[in-house]
């Protein structure tokens, strides 16, 4: 099966190495497709950042349709354009946000979110109400850490930060998980679950089993009800590449 990996943003080096971290997780007979956004901005921790994104992770969307693969991950834990990418999508769309807090209330009681900046909570927090989840989290904590300091490679001072946090969060919240709250910090998943023996969920490699699951399922997205494909109409200008076929 081929699963498009989607960095919607537009820094290539976060785009391979959330690759790398799908690609150890995937079944052998998967296939991740890696692409970022053509368009917007290089990295999103803002509502600006996100309304930004958008185009560029459609038209990725939409080409990842028209090349029929089997499934889209859309690989920023704010996960931007959702709802949008369903409506024109007939393949599953996994936002990793949503997958990480759904495989976190799987295995514990509650958890809390350890992500970058504090301009990225009220994001965090509007998902997890949209999501049905703020029962079960307990708190979404900020690092202080800029997306685009996570970018390659995490450097030893940063791990040494999110994992201090992530020691805070087991402390006092009262949590049995946590929720990694950005794609670039998906090299850390394994290395932190070994170090704090509680569940460490990763957005990008929760949502790639999860697409397995769903396309080994033959569960596609519902084009009836709430994710219906919306009607023809012209767009115009930079948008016109949007206008959907009647
Ligand atoms: C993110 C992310 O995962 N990618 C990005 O550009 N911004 N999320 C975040 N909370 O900072």
């Amino acid at each position: 099966m081929k699963i498009q990996l989607i960095n919607p943003n537009t820094t290539i080096a976060m785009t391979a190495k959330m690759a790398m971290a799908a690609r150890q997780v995937a079944s052998a007979g998967t296939q991740i497709l890696a692409v970022q956004s053509a368009t917007g901005p290089a990295s999103i921790e803002s509502a600006v950042d996100e309304a930004l994104a958008l185009p560029g992770l459609l038209a990725q969307i939409q080409a990842g349709e028209a090349a029929g693969v089997d499934a889209h991950v859309i690989a920023c834990f704010g996960d931007p354009g959702l709802r949008a990418a369903r409506e024109i999508a007939s393949a599953p769309v996994i936002g990793i946000a949503e997958a990480a807090m759904q495989l976190a209330c799987l295995v514990s009681a509650s958890f809390s979110v350890v992500t970058t900046l504090a301009s990225t909570v009220p994001t965090a927090r509007r998902l997890l109400q949209d999501y049905g989840m703020t029962g079960r989290c307990a708190r979404v904590r900020a690092t202080g850490i800029a997306v685009l300091e996570l970018e390659a490679n995490t450097s030893e001072l940063l791990r040494q930060k999110i994992g201090k946090e992530c020691r805070l969060a087991l402390a006092e919240d009262g949590v049995g998980a946590i929720v990694l709250g950005c794609a670039g910090m998906a090299d850390l998943c394994t290395e932190l679950t070994e170090e704090l023996g509680v569940p460490v969920i990763d957005g990008v490699t929760a949502a790639v089993k999860l697409a397995e699951a769903l396309v080994g399922l033959n569960l596609r997205t519902s084009k009836q009800g709430d994710y219906a494909r919306p009607g023809a109409k012209p767009y115009i200008g930079v948008m016109a590449q949007f206008a959907l076929a009647a």
